[in-house]
């Protein structure tokens, strides 16, 4: 991995560089090739549903079992024994153990891909399938199966209704301020298999620019806010990652 020349170090001279800091940020691309399917598909519906009834706190408080039912559906895909890490995965957690500097890496994925190639301290900022949460005191349990019309949580007295560990449309993001400290100290921001249609994800890019930050998106296509980046990798994840982490 070749080190990048961001505005700050080109000034520096070469005994005071430290090791550099990378934040990544992935998004269904990366697990695309793991059989997980990506969102955007050209017909605009996810896996038959439109977004608004299945991705908005709207939608849940309409047909709370459609949603239960889409996301069930979603965990048992995950624990099907054809869903693998990829060697995009397994790249980046052999980055996190041999980078010398830091390296923070953000996901828009609820899959557990990362952790199950080996990365550490991923920051799940949509959520996480295999989590659910108390809807009245956000208290988080880890949830393997289907969440059924029985499913409770054991934090409350009556006990309460259980939804998907995940961040809809119109909700706060996870580890916001987390990613905000990475930010402060980045050399080097890579987005990898991500449209760009989503915020505040979209937007990282330029607080990494911001920060004089190189940047370098990996992707199938280049997404929407490609212009924003220093440099592009196009392909698939599981040759790219690899190619440039190594
Ligand atoms: C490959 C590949 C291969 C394929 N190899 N590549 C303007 C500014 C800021 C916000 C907004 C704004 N306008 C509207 C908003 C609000 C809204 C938003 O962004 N809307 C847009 C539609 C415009 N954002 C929100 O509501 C967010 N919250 C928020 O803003 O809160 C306010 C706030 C923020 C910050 C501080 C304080 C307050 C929440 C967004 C939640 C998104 N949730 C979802 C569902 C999660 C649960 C679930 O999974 O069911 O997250 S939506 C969905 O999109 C999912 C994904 O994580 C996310 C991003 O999708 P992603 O990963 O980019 O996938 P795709 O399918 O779009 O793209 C796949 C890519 O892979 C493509 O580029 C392919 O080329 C590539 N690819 N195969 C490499 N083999």
């Amino acid at each position: 991995l070749k080190k990048p020349v961001s505005k700050r170090q080109s000034t520096m001279s070469p005994q005071i560089i430290k090791p550099y800091n990378i934040v990544i940020l992935t998004g269904a691309g990366i697990s695309a090739e793991s059989g997980i399917p990506t969102f955007r598909a050209a017909d605009g519906l996810w896996e038959n549903h439109r977004v608004q009834d299945v991705a908005t706190p709207e939608g849940f408080m309409h047909d709370p079992e459609l949603v239960q039912r889409f996301y069930n559906e979603r965990r048992a895909v995950l624990h099907s024994d054809n869903i693998k890490p990829n060697a995009a995965h397994e790249a980046l957690a052999r980055l996190q153990r041999e980078h010398k500097g830091k390296v923070t890496l953000v996901t828009q994925n609820i899959d557990n891909l990362h952790e199950r190639a080996g990365s550490t301290g991923v920051i799940h900022m949509h959520g996480e399938l295999l989590k659910v949460r108390c809807v009245e005191t956000d208290h988080i349990y880890d949830w393997e199966g289907d969440v059924t019309a029985q499913s409770r949580c054991t934090c409350c007295t009556p006990a309460n209704w259980l939804r998907p560990h995940v961040v809809w449309f119109g909700e706060i993001p996870v580890g916001l301020e987390e990613i905000s400290d990475a930010m402060d100290d980045v050399d080097l921001f890579v987005a990898i298999g991500t449209s760009g249609n989503v915020y505040p994800a979209a937007g990282f890019v330029s607080e990494a620019r911001a920060m004089g930050a190189k940047t370098i998106e990996i992707n199938l296509e280049p997404a929407n806010n490609n212009h924003l980046f220093n440099d592009g990798l196009y392909g698939l994840a599981s040759e790219k990652v690899p190619q440039w982490v190594d």
